[in-house]
């Protein structure tokens, strides 16, 4: 499949079952690549199908994607003409392991240090709506470093801007070991909330099938609420 794709927008003709071999080619590439160049391995597999999803979605490089670190940006290198080259990574005169504006047009941000994606891409997206441009501004953030003191100082002013821009959060649980501070634990109770989410709507499939089901859901619903933010610590990120 790897072949077929010389530019992103080839992503769009390929069915969900082609996707799917397309992540498992990239994934051996990418073993295949830094287990003799070495590099960032986990964090690149961790994203593979994202990237995918991203590029078959979004229209790089009119719409801005930015990786934050760039240390998992080697499938998006693989989407996004460099197959050829990407033997070289890591390598004198090669391709780098991080985004670098100088060597492709889908690399919209430079990036290494941690934190600085959703301000740079706030940046991109105040100077489009000065210009009454239009285009999209993707930014893919870890969990760990949404942490970072610029990541929330960025997230602050977005909230208050409200310039069109969407954050992706790759909450992973992994930093460079195990995420841990006050924001890991929230996460945890956000992944938690999904388990809790899917178990409701399983609850809910077999209660309204019953005599009365629908009406007892109803009425219970309206009880749910003080359980549900239990498990929701949402407000915060609701705000910004
Ligand atoms: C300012 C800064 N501090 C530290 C680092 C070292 N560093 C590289 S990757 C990384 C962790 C990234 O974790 P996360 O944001 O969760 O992304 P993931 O690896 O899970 O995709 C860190 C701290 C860095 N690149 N920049």
């Amino acid at each position: 499949m790897l072949e077929k794709i010389a530019a992103p927008a080839n992503l769009r003709e390929l069915s969900y079952e082609e996707l799917v071999k397309l992540a498992s080619e990239i994934r051996e590439q990418i073993v295949k690549t830094i287990s003799v160049n070495g590099g960032h391995l986990a964090s690149s597999l961790g994203v593979v199908e994202l990237t995918i999803a991203l590029h078959r979605v979004f229209d790089s490089p009119n719409d801005k994607i930015i990786w934050d670190v760039g240390h998992q940006c080697y499938a998006h290198k693989i989407l996004t003409g460099r197959l050829d080259k990407f033997d070289t990574i890591r390598r004198y005169g090669g391709l780098s392991g991080f985004p670098v504006v100088a060597e492709s047009p889908h690399d919209a941000f430079g990036a290494g240090h941690a934190g600085n994606s959703i301000s740079a891409g706030l940046g991109m997206a105040i100077a489009r709506d000065f210009k009454k441009e239009n285009f999209n501004v993707v930014t893919v953030i870890g969990d760990g470093s949404l942490g970072a003191g610029m990541a929330l100082e960025a997230v602050n002013h977005a909230g208050h801007i409200r310039s069109k821009m969407i954050v992706v959060l790759n909450d992973n649980g992994i930093s460079i070991s195990p995420s841990v501070g006050a924001l890991a634990k929230m996460f945890n109770q956000v992944r938690l909330n999904a388990r809790y989410g899917r178990a409701k709507n399983r609850a809910k499939n077999a209660f309204i099938h019953l005599p009365w089901g629908e009406w007892f859901w109803r009425v219970s619903k309206k009880m749910k609420i003080g359980v549900e933010s239990l498990f929701i610590p949402s407000a915060f990120w609701e705000q910004m």
